[in-house]
């Protein structure tokens, strides 16, 4: 088929444009009140920047914040930024709202109820549009254009209607719902179109990838042929235009480097601590999905019955997230609460057995910390993949500490040799937490051969694994 050509005063130069919500990208304010903007690096850049560097590439994305953007502007290694500006309307009624308080809990099983507000809704078109206009104006023509999450699925619709000469790919980063979940939306069909304007749609697992199959199906009635696969769009989806859509299942993973590379002195971390016997860690944003509170109540009820080692620490590490929103509010005083409860009623003067921070780490600080946790706890109710679980085990190539991870985070496909808790069932993560620490004091080389699986898993499936498989998926759309 003949690719179309895009409109002459649409154009602009660069090969390969990553569209995500936010930009790589930090400010800092000087004493003198001077604003500079740097890169920040994280998971995604680190997979995209052989992509980007290689193929002049752009990245599209709000800087953060609703004052003076920064000009576009490239960073060392040449990758071009696009800065997209919001105003605080646009932040309150797209990211505050349709984003994170109608999306973000309706695709996370309705963990707290989605509200529906159309102005919320018209938030988001507009918003999209912009990005999309945005895109347009960087992609150079035939141009290869990754969209990234939630925030951002009517851009590959109406991409593909200012540039059908793009290639187009969409990647979701948290779970596709259940079909009787996703029905609730009332924008359900504009959200359908919207991702469908896609050459390639990729979904963490096969069950995220099939559910939206079968909303494509049986909600919106469009043909769907072939079979969902794991790093290959095997299924694909006829649109409305009579375009075939892939899709598949793209599992995310790390860039293992920083956490194999960093020499740790863990005894000199555990003294930090105050030489705890046993170390158990919680490490996630504070969000209401990542059951920050049930692994309190089930370290609370261990002390209850005698079950810990007396010098137990548990140590709780939460970035602050999403400040404004009610639920994260509610979440975060829940949260403060049982630790003070736990603290008063088990601490000892001086020594508590929770130590809780509500705070944001370099990433070396992370690393430290796990490499000296005995135990990560991990119990999301709902997770699209969690990179922390990841991160920890890659701290552990020598077959040291153990893993609790909830059944309902994606990353316990791929790492099933983890202890599996179900985090709806205080008993089963108490039940887990016991299993691990018995296995490390009294089976270590069980422990050991478990740690060293999971190990092994992640190293060789890592980030690159990942956009790799993607972008090779988005280049054999290209020839079909
Ligand atoms: P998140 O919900 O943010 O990501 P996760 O995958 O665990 O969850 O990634 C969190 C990242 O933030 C990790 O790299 C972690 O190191 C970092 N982080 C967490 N707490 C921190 C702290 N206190 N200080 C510094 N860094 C901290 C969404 C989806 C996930 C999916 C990812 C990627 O919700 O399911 O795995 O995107 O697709």
């Amino acid at each position: 088929m003949e690719t179309p050509k895009p409109p002459a005063q649409l154009v602009g130069t660069n090969d390969f444009v990553v569209v995500a919500n936010r930009l790589p990208v930090d400010q800092s304010v000087s004493p003198e009140g001077a604003i500079t903007w740097s890169p920040s690096p994280g998971g995604l850049v680190t997979a995209l920047s052989p992509v980007l560097e290689k193929h002049r590439g752009c990245w599209v994305g709000w800087p953060g914040t609703t004052e003076q953007a920064p000009e576009p502007f490239r960073t060392d290694s040449g990758v071009l930024l696009h800065p997209v500006t919001l105003t605080a309307e646009d932040f309150e009624n797209f990211y505050e709202g349709f984003s994170n308080a109608t999306l973000w809990p309706l695709y996370h099983d309705l963990i707290v109820p989605p509200q529906y507000h159309r102005q919320w809704w018209e938030a988001y078109r507009e918003v999209n549009e912009k990005f999309a206009r945005e895109t347009a104006s960087v992609a150079a023509e035939g141009a290869t254009v990754w969209v990234q999450d939630y925030q951002l699925q009517l851009v590959p619709g109406i991409l593909r209607q200012i540039r059908p000469d793009l290639t187009i790919g969409f990647f979701l980063h948290i779970p596709f719902p259940a079909p009787d979940l996703f029905r609730q939306l009332p924008w359900r069909e504009e959200i359908v179109r919207g991702v469908l304007g896609s050459d390639v749609i990729g979904f963490h697992l096969e069950s995220n990838a099939r559910n939206f199959i079968h909303v494509v199906e049986h909600v919106s009635g469009l043909e769907v042929a072939g079979q969902v696969g794991v790093r290959q769009a095997g299924a694909k989806v006829q649109a409305s235009d009579g375009r075939w859509v892939h899709v598949g299942a793209f599992p995310i993973s790390i860039d293992p480097t920083p956490f194999l590379n960093q020499q740790v002195d863990v005894a000199k971390i555990r003294a930090e601590l105050g030489n705890p016997r046993v170390l158990i860690l919680g490490v996630d944003r504070l969000d209401y999905t990542k059951g920050i509170l049930q692994r309190l109540h089930a370290i609370e009820e261990m002390h209850e019955l005698g079950a810990l080692e007396p010098d137990t620490l548990f140590l709780q590490i939460a970035t602050p997230s999403r400040e404004r929103i009610d639920h994260y509010q509610a979440t975060r005083a829940e949260v403060e609460q049982a630790v003070g409860r736990i603290n008063g009623r088990f601490g000892q003067i001086g020594r508590p057995v929770v130590s809780y921070h509500h705070t944001s780490l370099p990433k070396w600080r992370l690393v430290e910390l796990y490499s000296a946790a005995d135990v990560m706890l991990v119990t999301p109710f709902k997770d699209g993949m969690n990179l922390v679980a990841k991160e920890y085990v890659a701290c552990h190539g020598d077959g040291s500490g153990a893993l609790v991870l909830s059944e309902f985070a994606g990353a316990a496909e791929e790492l099933a040799q983890a202890y599996l808790c179900n985090p709806f069932d205080v008993e089963s993560i108490k039940r887990q937490l016991q299993h691990s620490t018995k296995a490390l004091a009294q089976d270590p080389d069980s422990a050991r051969a478990r740690m060293r699986q999971l190990h092994t898993q992640v190293v060789d499936h890592d980030v690159n694994v990942w956009a790799n498989a993607f972008l090779h998926a988005l280049k054999d759309s290209e020839n079909m």
